[in-house]
């Protein structure tokens, strides 16, 4: 009898032990990514994954037996922006964290979703610098003491799916990790179509967020994910105060937007017949 994990074959032979600690919430969504890709069947050597410097980085990064760059803290996009361009059939997928992405990152996330370039994102929101020892980020929900707020997190925090919606991305999704199969439908929907799609993924980080904030263990903050999750859908007869602490998660945005990629090719054609 076979024992092996169906999805080892998507794993890199030379790397098969996982960074990540135990409890974490890493590995679930490398799971419902994984099933996404099986159940479309996509060749995994289509794939290029970025990622930056983080332990949600290390989702991709050596692990998945396709294309990999590992680059630096709150580059991915940066990087990812330049592998599309230079390669538009490729399928570029970002998976990195919330401070890679939407701290020292911000201003490449933004403008990949203004110029609805071609590429996923996942982000994996643990609301907490996990890597580097539990400093405070900016979805570090207030009040929260960390190890650079030790009298509670004075900060507001940002919504960074609202933010991918306001800065132009075409398809926005969140879940937390106790949605496994909502995540694999939201991947599978990203992998499907064309533009700035960016998941967002709510996720616990026992060791860093939920020892020094008092969130628990991971089975503690899964529990809060689930009796503290709104479905988008059920949001519009609630009021602002009912909504408070609450995860929307979700669909939250799927339109149709001209493609960076799509545009380059056309503008290049044009040209081509002009001269
Ligand atoms: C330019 C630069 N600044 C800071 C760091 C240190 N650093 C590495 S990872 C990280 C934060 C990681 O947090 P996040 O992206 O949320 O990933 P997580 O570990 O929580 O998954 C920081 C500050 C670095 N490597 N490079
Ligand atoms: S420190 Fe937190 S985010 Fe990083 S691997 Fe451990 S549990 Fe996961
Ligand atoms: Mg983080």
């Amino acid at each position: 009898m076979n024992h092996q994990h169906p999805f080892v074959k998507y794993i890199r032979p030379s790397a098969q032990i996982s960074a990540n600690c135990p409890g974490c919430g890493n590995g679930i969504l490398a799971q419902a990514f994984l099933q996404a890709v099986d159940d479309l069947k996509i060749d995994f050597n289509d794939f290029v994954f970025v990622s930056g410097i983080g332990c949600a980085a290390w989702i991709p990064s050596p692990f998945f037996y396709a294309d990999i760059l590992h680059t630096t803290h709150g580059r991915p996009i940066a990087f990812a922006t330049g592998v599309k361009l230079a390669a538009p059939d490729r399928r570029v997928a970002v998976i990195s964290g919330d401070g890679d992405l939407l701290a020292i990152g911000g201003n490449h996330f933004i403008h990949a979703a203004r110029r609805n370039l071609d590429i996923m994102v996942i982000c994996i929101n643990n609301g907490i610098y996990g890597m580097t020892g539990g400093q405070v980020a900016p979805t570090t929900p207030p009040g929260l003491k960390t190890m650079t707020s030790p009298y509670g997190n004075v900060e507001n925090i940002f919504d960074i799916s609202a933010l991918a919606i306001a800065a132009g991305a075409t398809y926005v999704a969140r879940w937390t990790v106790y949605n496994p199969a909502q995540i694999t439908k939201a991947v599978k929907k990203a992998l499907g179509r064309k533009g700035f799609s960016f998941i967002e993924i709510i996720s616990q980080c026992p060791v860093q967020f939920g020892r020094k904030t008092g969130m628990g263990s991971s089975t503690e903050m899964l529990d809060f994910y689930k009796n503290n999750s709104i479905p988008v859908k059920k949001t519009a007869e609630m009021s602002r105060e009912e909504l408070q602490g609450k995860i929307v998660v979700g669909e939250l945005i799927d339109i149709e937007k001209s493609v960076l990629t799509d545009e380059l090719a056309r503008q290049r054609e044009e040209l081509r017949g002009g001269s």
